[in-house]
């Protein structure tokens, strides 16, 4: 068996999504997500024109293999295109050989190490009225664990904080889809480090005390402070018992956590962003994180996502999957396979899909009781309805830009 042809979809059912499909000689189809937020069709060129010609004829069930040959043979490696081109591949050669095994893919991963993942929820409130709505909604419907993001007194819309209406579905859509006419850049937000770092222990205080001390509360900082501002904002939700503070400065730069770690012993999160294990290196090795926030989607696949939680669980160090809607419902799956097979698991980000996305991906995954199953369907178990995602074109959709009040553009 050989691979016979792939193909690139890009379809935008909602949102955006860029999917490889692998189909072998023997006509067994397989999927993987190489959606790239706000650079789609970037991913989807270096893909198409780059590398499926090569993969052609190649054996379908040398995924280690193909992941080498892509990772070191392009010389160009690393990077947030270069590593979900790989991952889609990946993905989709994975998928294939479960199909071919008639198993689940976690089954080829070394089999489940625990029943379920436990997962979270994004509430957000632009009060903190609304946001004690949005999360006593979700902890009604069996989450556990809940991320919280507020608005700041004296700021307009900020990322990721919107009012959920009462009964509403629990989408949230990260990029802004531009409408037809506009102009064909990213909108704008307003930010001010200051009045955000006084005003998020009330909001920790008024969540803590509305739910007790069962609910594990998570924090996305977005990469918006600086070192010290990261540790000041670190020990003073403390006394609130945070499951974890995510992003709290700017992921590129990593020795940044260790003056976070002088003064606080909130856990941390990281590397939504990173794309390889490299980029764990100083962080796993000093201890600086306690949770991976990689997806397999950007961070080259099973394959790529497999080999930093291996490095992570050496220091005891567990994942915390990115699980936004801008990862796939393909990318979605193989976060949760991978999951449910590795020892040093954490928690998994939940953000469902809309319904219009969930028509065009099919999922066999399946959420109960604060926990996420992958489900027992052969492969990934996720099917692409290819004629309904042709009915969805692109459209082009960005991440805001974040500038405090002076203009300066400040990270998000
Ligand atoms: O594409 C970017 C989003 O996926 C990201 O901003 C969402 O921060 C995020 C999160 O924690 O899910
Ligand atoms: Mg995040």
């Amino acid at each position: 068996m050989a691979i016979d042809r792939i193909d690139i979809d890009v379809t935008s059912p909602g949102r955006n999504f860029v999917t490889a499909v692998v189909t072998t000689s023997e006509g067994i189809t397989g999927l993987g997500d190489a959606t790239l937020n706000g650079r789609e069709l970037s991913v989807a060129s270096y893909l198409r024109d780059h590398v499926a010609p090569t993969l052609i004829g190649r054996d379908e069930s040398a995924i280690e293999q193909t992941w080498q040959y892509l990772y070191r043979g392009a010389y160009w490696r690393r990077g947030p295109v270069t590593m979900s081109a790989i991952a889609a591949i990946d993905m989709a050669l994975w998928d294939i050989a479960a199909k071919k095994a008639g198993v689940p893919l976690y089954k080829l991963l070394g089999g489940a190490c625990r029943t379920g993942l436990l997962s979270y929820a994004h509430a957000s409130g632009t009060t903190i009225d609304s946001l004690l709505a949005a999360v006593r909604g979700y902890v009604e419907n069996g989450f556990h664990a809940v991320r919280i993001q507020a608005g700041v007194p004296g700021l307009g819309q900020i990322y990721g904080v919107h009012d959920t209406a009462p009964g509403e579905t629990y989408e949230y859509e990260p990029a802004g889809r531009l409408t037809e006419g506009a102009p064909l850049r990213p909108a704008e937000e307003s930010w001010d480090t200051a009045a955000y770092l006084r005003h998020l222990p009330e909001v920790f205080a008024a969540v803590r005390e509305e739910f007790g001390g069962d609910l594990r509360i998570l924090h996305d900082g977005h990469h918006r402070m600086s070192p010290i501002e990261a540790a000041k904002l670190a020990r003073s939700i403390e006394p609130y018992d945070p499951f974890w503070l995510e992003d709290a400065t700017p992921g590129e730069d990593q020795t940044a956590l260790r003056l976070i770690r002088q003064h606080s012993v909130t856990p941390l999160a990281i590397g939504e962003v990173f794309n390889s294990v490299h980029d764990y290196q100083v962080l796993i090795t000093e201890r600086l994180i306690d949770y991976v926030r990689s997806s397999a989607t950007h961070a080259g696949g099973i394959t790529g996502l497999r080999q930093i939680m291996t490095f992570a669980g050496v220091y005891g160090i567990r994942s915390g999957f990115h699980g936004p809607t801008d990862v796939s419902p393909v990318g979605m799956a193989a976060n949760l396979h991978l999951g449910l097979a590795i020892h040093n698991f954490g928690i998994q980000e939940y953000m469902p899909h809309s319904d219009v996305t969930l028509e065009v991906f099919r999922t066999s995954y399946r959420f109960e009781d604060g926990l996420l199953h992958p489900g027992e369907a052969p492969g990934l178990g996720v099917e692409l309805d290819r004629e309904a995602a042709a009915a969805h074109e692109y459209v082009p959709a960005y991440l805001p830009v974040n500038r405090l009040a002076d203009g300066t553009v400040h990270d998000w």
